[in-house]
């Protein structure tokens, strides 16, 4: 693929993670009230390297050509949600799911099936609608929903072990995934605020009703 082959294909890719982004913040103002806690910590969004797809087609066995790429990858676009609870992670994604013009082509559940090594996230590859002057076609947006627990523990393994060859990667293996129960269980604690921060909200607004 050329740099110049690159630069075309991301372009609409680019285009559906901006749709996507914006869909992510009309839904936040929709789902929560101002004066109740907010459900996003941040949102990240990419486009994959030249380099990257590449190096995934490869993997696959396939020639790193544009129409592969197409093709066979589903995550050129990616938007990455933090969030601070593991509700706010389902209801986001819950509403998200909802909207009738997206597609919802693939979807894995890594929080209620954590992978064997600890990782922990929500996957869900969106088709996009994207028009352009010939028409509408759905680009795929590979969308990360993960609590700020989980993307510590992701973001440290991704850079100490994912892609990397290392001697005493059994050993390390074993310690991440003994950090990753420990942090299911401070996320667990952490989550007994949400609940006060629901009945908070529901009183709230059962004080405004009667005003
Ligand atoms: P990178 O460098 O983050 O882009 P796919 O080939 O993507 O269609 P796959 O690999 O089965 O299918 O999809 P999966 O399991 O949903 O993983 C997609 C992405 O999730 C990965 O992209 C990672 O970003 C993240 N991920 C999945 N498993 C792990 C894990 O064990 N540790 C960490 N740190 N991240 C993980 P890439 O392209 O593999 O990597």
């Amino acid at each position: 693929m050329t740099n110049e082959e690159y630069h075309t294909l991301i372009q609409p890719y680019a285009d559906a993670n901006e749709v996507l982004l914006a869909r992510l913040n009309v839904l936040k103002h929709n789902l929560y009230s101002e004066s109740s806690g907010q459900p996003i910590h941040n949102i990240q969004n990419r486009i994959k390297k030249k380099e990257s797809m590449e190096e995934k087609l490869r993997k696959k066995e396939k020639d790193p050509t544009v129409m592969n790429a197409k093709d066979y990858l589903q995550d050129i676009a990616g938007v990455r949600v933090i969030c601070y609870f593991v509700e706010d992670i389902y209801n986001l994604a819950d509403a998200l799911k909802r909207q009738a013009d997206l597609i919802v082509i693939r979807e894995c559940d890594y929080i209620s099936s954590p992978k064997p090594n600890g990782y922990r996230s929500y996957h869900i590859i969106v088709g996009i609608p994207v028009y352009c002057l010939d028409g509408m076609e759905y680009f795929p947006v590979e969308v990360q929903f993960r609590t700020m627990s989980m993307d510590f523990w992701a973001s440290m393994e991704h850079r100490i072990l994912y892609k990397m060859e290392r001697e005493d990667r059994e050993k390390i293996a074993a310690e991440l995934k003994e950090y990753a129960e420990h942090l299911v269980q401070i996320e667990g604690r952490f989550g007994q605020y949400n609940d006060g921060n629901s009945v908070l909200k529901r009183t709230e607004e059962k004080e405004n009703i009667r005003s």
